[in-house]
């Protein structure tokens, strides 16, 4: 889709500390204040992670597997991103307020920035997590084809700014353990893009349990199907081609591009690798969590 769009390339903005795209940043204001409902159903992840993945599993589940009903839609209406703002082009906010509900809402923020109403209201919340250097590549691409992100630079300045938080979202670490901690206290079922890959049915099979639907094995079979990377590739429903090009231009590289465990052995060098594991073991130290880097 064609659309001249506003200005390319901004500078990320602070809110709190934790650097965000311009625009969305400048939403802030609104996103703060927003009011979750008792039943929302909150999608979390670092982006890179499986956002698109889950939120097409959700809503396919809460159709009942009527895989026709999840195309009356493209997933980022389907599915409305809290902080999401492009002038002229979409508000997260703005699409939520007239939203029924319940609501499958999806969002990049981490836990210190997350609107208070949703803990107050203890609704569900998804948390999905992928390992620090699939997503790292994902990104990097993810930087070129999206146009309201600063210039990535090369693979090299990229991953550089990726480990010192210096990319939207900020720390990719401070992110996943901060999710993780919380999972001790509120309704997150924290899930990981690794488990999905290696085994998708047995994942959304966690999904449809947390959601209380029931929907027998075939439903479920069909819906592993409909999920699938190449099935949602080709779907423009889910594959974001639908987007603008001055946010999203698919042409530099695909929004759905690889959909793989393991791609970042053909970007890390060893001395990247050797780095990346030492800054990654410092400030990993003392949590339980562990990600699986291939599968
Ligand atoms: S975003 O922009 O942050 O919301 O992106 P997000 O959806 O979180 O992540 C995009 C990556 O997920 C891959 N993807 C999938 N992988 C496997 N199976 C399915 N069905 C699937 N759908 C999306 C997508 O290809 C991006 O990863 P990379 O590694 O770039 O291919």
């Amino acid at each position: 889709m064609e659309k001249e769009g506003p200005a390319q390339r901004p500078e990320l903005k602070y809110i709190h500390g934790v650097p965000l795209i311009k625009y969305f940043a400048e939403n802030w204001d609104q996103v703060e204040v927003f009011k979750a409902r008792p039943d929302d159903l909150l999608i979390s992840t670092y982006p890179k992670a499986g956002t698109t993945w889950m939120s097409e599993i959700v809503d396919t589940i809460l159709n009942n597997g009527d895989t026709e009903k999840s195309k009356r839609d493209a997933i980022y209406i389907r599915v409305p991103f809290l902080e999401f703002e492009v002038p002229e082009v979409l508000k997260g906010t703005e699409q939520l307020v007239d939203l029924p509900s319940p609501r499958v809402i999806k969002t990049h923020l981490p836990i210190e920035l997350l609107p208070q109403t949703f803990w107050d209201n203890n609704c569900k919340m998804i948390y999905v997590a992928r390992n620090a250097k699939d997503v790292a590549v994902s990104y990097y691409h993810f930087y070129q084809m999206a146009k309201v992100y600063p210039e990535p630079g090369t693979w090299e300045e990229f991953l550089q700014k990726y480990m010192d938080g210096e990319v939207s979202y900020g720390s990719w670490h401070n992110h996943v353990k901060g999710w993780w901690e919380k999972k001790q206290k509120y309704r997150i079922l924290y899930l990981f893009y690794e488990d999905m890959k290696e085994d998708p049915k047995r994942e959304i099979r966690k999904v449809m349990k947390f959601l209380e639907k029931d929907l027998g094995e075939d439903v479920l079979e069909n819906i592993v199907h409909h999920t699938s990377f190449q099935v949602m590739k080709e779907n423009p429903m889910a594959n974001y081609e639908t987007i603008p090009t001055c946010v999203m231009d698919h042409s530099i590289s695909p929004f759905m591009r690889k959909g793989i465990a393991g791609d970042w052995k053909n970007y890390f060098t060893v001395a990247q690798n050797k780095a990346f594991d030492a800054d990654y073991t410092r400030k990993m130290a003392g949590t339980g969590l562990r990600f699986r880097t291939e599968l």
